[in-house]
């Protein structure tokens, strides 16, 4: 049962709405906050500003039932979820400071029986520090107040179902936090909830994407080396993976979206001296972009100056999201070069403030080369005779994706 409460999210981003929307369609009154104020007037309006499947539907429905409210500052609730972005900052540290700033804004209306989660990817030890901080400016400590971090796992594309459905990883600054942020997950989370303390529960959110940094890049360097010694590396790895303990996942232009490129970062931080293989991984999959430039260049020496279709721009297929986007850089990189008359094709977007998108008929009509950066539908779709006498660089394995 929903018990009758009032949730305060900051941060009304990838994971802040959807998560707020998803509380409002289980009941909950919703407070949404963003310190900008062009989020807010979308979001009271019933739209959304970030695209994901379904949540356009679930925001208006939120609205017009009144559960879900937005403004630019926090006020009195029962139950206050930190959403905030973690960056990058200077020499690749984590930049936390939207986490302090979003803490100090709600220390204004933050009272005694109160649970403050933090759900943002953070280095260890930022769920001690906001507690330090309501501390401090309120004078709430344990047990007057619950403290606890709840990183959040979605997958964009599927978010809406993996807030509800995910397992998800609960820890408090002490053992009443964490039942107290339990039992809130348990009144809309299906999946398992797996208790622990909040830095273990840091630790495990920056190791998943860690692991998946460190695997992509072993994919990657193998597509180097199958280039090296002229085999095709798909079929390379589709062999390799009938192995019963072999997995190996897919090269692609290189690792894009916030948290993967990111995460393994704070892990560096933390222990530079014995973290060689998360910062080689980083190399390798940050160093992919420019390599599929260099294979473009290449094949673009054969002609005067080559029409290239550039297929893609998303970090990944059948998104519109074009955060750290690997096919970004390599387009960006093509067009500042200015060897080639480019045509870029992005079938979920309307337009980009940078190229000039064209439909992907116009583009591969007169292509000289075509560059597959991301695997999307409708680029899976292009029949095989359409590229005939073109010169194909696969740069995301289009035919296996
Ligand atoms: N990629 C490859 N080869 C692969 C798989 C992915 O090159 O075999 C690339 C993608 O094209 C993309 C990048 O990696 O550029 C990341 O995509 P992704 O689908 O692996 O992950 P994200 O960034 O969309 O979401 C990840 C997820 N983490 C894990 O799968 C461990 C998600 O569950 C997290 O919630 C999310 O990060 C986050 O917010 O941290």
């Amino acid at each position: 049962m929903i018990p009758n409460q009032t949730v305060c999210v900051l941060g009304l981003g990838y994971i802040g709405l959807p998560t707020a929307a998803v509380l409002a369609s289980r009941g909950y009154r919703i407070l949404g906050v963003d310190v900008n104020a062009d989020v807010v007037k979308v979001v009271n309006s019933g739209d959304t500003h970030i695209v994901e499947p379904e949540l356009d539907i679930l925001v208006r429905g939120a609205v017009g039932s009144g559960r879900l409210t937005a403004r630019t500052e926090p006020t009195a609730a029962d139950v206050f979820m930190i959403c905030v972005p973690t960056p990058l900052g200077p020499d690749r540290a984590p930049d936390i400071t939207y986490v302090e700033k979003a803490t100090e804004s709600l220390c204004a209306v933050v009272r005694e029986g109160n649970l403050v989660i933090l759900e943002s990817t953070s280095p260890p030890g930022t769920t001690e520090r906001v507690a330090e901080i309501i501390a401090a400016r309120t004078g709430l400590k344990p047990p007057a107040i619950r403290v606890a971090h709840a990183p959040e796992r979605v997958l964009p594309g599927q978010i809406l179902r993996e807030v509800v459905e995910n397992d998800r990883i609960v820890g408090g600054i002490d053992d009443a936090s964490t039942a107290a942020a339990a039992d809130f997950y348990r009144t809309f989370v299906s999946g398992a909830l797996l208790l622990t303390d909040a830095k273990t529960a840091e630790t495990a959110k920056l190791v998943e994407n860690a692991y998946r940094d460190v695997n992509i890049a072993f994919a990657n360097e193998l597509s180097l080396v199958a280039d090296r010694i002229g085999l095709d590396v798909w079929e390379l790895i589709r062999l390799a993976n009938h192995h019963p303990r072999v997995n190996i996942l897919s090269p692609g232009p290189g690792v894009g979206g916030h948290c993967i490129a990111v995460d393994p970062w704070f892990l560096v931080h933390v222990a530079p001296e014995v973290t060689k293989l998360i910062h080689a991984a980083r190399d390798v999959n940050d160093a992919k972009p420019g390599w599929v430039v260099a294979q473009v260049q290449a094949a673009a020496a054969a002609f005067g100056r080559p029409r290239i279709a550039c297929l893609g721009l998303a970090y990944k297929p059948d998104i519109d999201d074009l955060r750290e986007s690997p096919s970004v850089a390599v387009v960006r990189t093509l067009a500042a070069a200015d060897f080639a008359e480019l045509r870029v094709v992005e079938p979920n977007l309307e337009k980009h403030p940078e190229f000039a998108l064209v439909s992907l008929d116009a583009a591969l009509r007169d292509a000289d080369i075509v560059v597959f950066l991301v695997g999307h539908r409708e680029f899976r779709g292009i029949p095989a005779g359409t590229l005939e006498g073109k010169v194909v660089i696969d740069a995301c394995g289009i035919r296996q994706v």
